[in-house]
């Protein structure tokens, strides 16, 4: 199979996120993507393959404008305002409550502040996500990675890996979060719905919702979204990820959320995997971009479901035996002492191993 890497993810090197207000060690590491792909390189039978440069169109396909410039000034700007930290995150954020009772349009009018400490508010879901100075080029990156990935199972591959990081599908049109700053997944869709004119389905099996993924395609007929993931009652991104979240418009029924209780068995997590990939074949279209997260593994240290290492090559085996091409992309996974077997297990059940 054909692996796309770039280096360029390790100048996201995060050291701290916070939570609960506390700084605790980061869980989203430059090793975790090391650890990938010393472990695919160590298997054998993949070619590494660098991403090439898409430029900015087709990410802003997706996302706003305005977040890109965000992400690219933010440093610069933690300089130019004489921060000294060695990473940005935000504390006051632009919850809807604020905007209680007011007209609808005033929320929406309010401009972009202008210090730093404001605008990382503005386009910042929550605290785990620190922005350091080589955020912006290693988001950039994995957006070319996703998009390369695409490139080759658009020429003919029946399945392609983008290694993904920073990862992407709690990014949503507006808004970085929860490790990510563009959602690679959805460009990706984006890109193949562009190229080919076709329906394209993704099927985020992060143990997180990716509320980044379905907000941007909430709307949009063309992008199924299907995600198995925690219950958002109890684990982040708390909001969203619910069952009856099923889209809007001509997206009405293009959304299928299957949360989950914690302890979530190999037995039980193989049936969401198979409703899923039910409603994923109900529809038209050759390509799948899976949003592929191992969080979901028993001893992830951010999870709380149960899943053992060959219970991933059987999701790949079975996200394979829809016959359709694979487009798979890097999300979440913490516990890194499995990380490379689980990847490598997943990978191999897709490529008929
Ligand atoms: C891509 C992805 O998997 N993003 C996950 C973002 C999760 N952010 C919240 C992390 C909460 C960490 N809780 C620490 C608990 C320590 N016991
Ligand atoms: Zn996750």
């Amino acid at each position: 199979m054909k692996v796309v890497y770039s280096p360029a993810h390790l100048g996201h090197d995060v050291t701290h996120e916070t939570y609960l207000g506390q700084p605790i060690p980061a869980h989203e590491v430059a090793e975790r993507a090391e650890i990938i792909r010393a472990a695919l390189q160590h298997d054998g039978g993949y070619s590494f393959h660098e991403p090439t440069e898409h430029g900015e169109d087709p990410i802003t396909a997706v996302h706003d404008p305005g977040l890109i410039r965000f992400l690219a000034e933010a440093w610069p700007a933690v300089q130019r305002e004489r921060l000294e930290r060695p990473y940005l995150v935000a504390d006051t954020y632009p919850t809807f409550r604020m905007f209680e009772g007011m007209s609808p349009g005033l929320a929406a009018g309010q401009p972009e502040p202008r210090s730093v400490a404001g605008r990382v508010g503005w386009w910042g879901l929550d605290t785990s996500n620190p922005l350091v100075e080589g955020t912006y080029q290693a988001a950039r990156a994995a957006v070319d990675v996703a998009l390369t990935t695409v490139d080759l199972v658009l020429a003919g591959e029946q399945a392609a890996y983008g290694l993904c990081r920073p990862p992407g599908h709690h990014a949503a049109r507006s808004m970085a979060g929860g490790y990510c700053f563009f959602n690679n997944a959805a460009i990706a869709a984006e890109a193949i719905v562009r190229a080919t004119g076709e329906r394209v389905a993704i099927l985020d099996v992060d143990y997180h919702h990716g509320n980044g993924s379905q907000q941007i395609f909430w709307r949009r007929g063309d992008v199924f979204y299907a995600s198995i993931h925690a219950d958002p009652a109890r684990q982040y991104p708390f909001f969203l990820g619910y069952a009856h979240e099923t889209g809007e418009g001509p997206g009405s029924g293009e959304n299928l959320n299957l949360p989950q209780q914690a302890g979530l068995s190999d037995e039980r997590y193989l049936v969401a995997v198979d409703r899923a990939l039910e409603a994923v074949v109900a529809r038209p279209g050759s390509v799948i971009v899976v949003s592929l997260g191992f969080d979901t593994y028993g001893q992830d240290p951010i999870g709380d479901f149960a899943l053992t290492t060959a219970v991933y090559a059987e999701v790949g085996r079975r996200v394979a035996a829809t016959g359709r091409r694979l487009v798979i992309l890097q999300e979440g996974g913490y516990y890194r002492p499995a990380l490379g077997q689980n990847t490598v297990a997943w990978l191999r059940g897709a490529d008929g191993g």
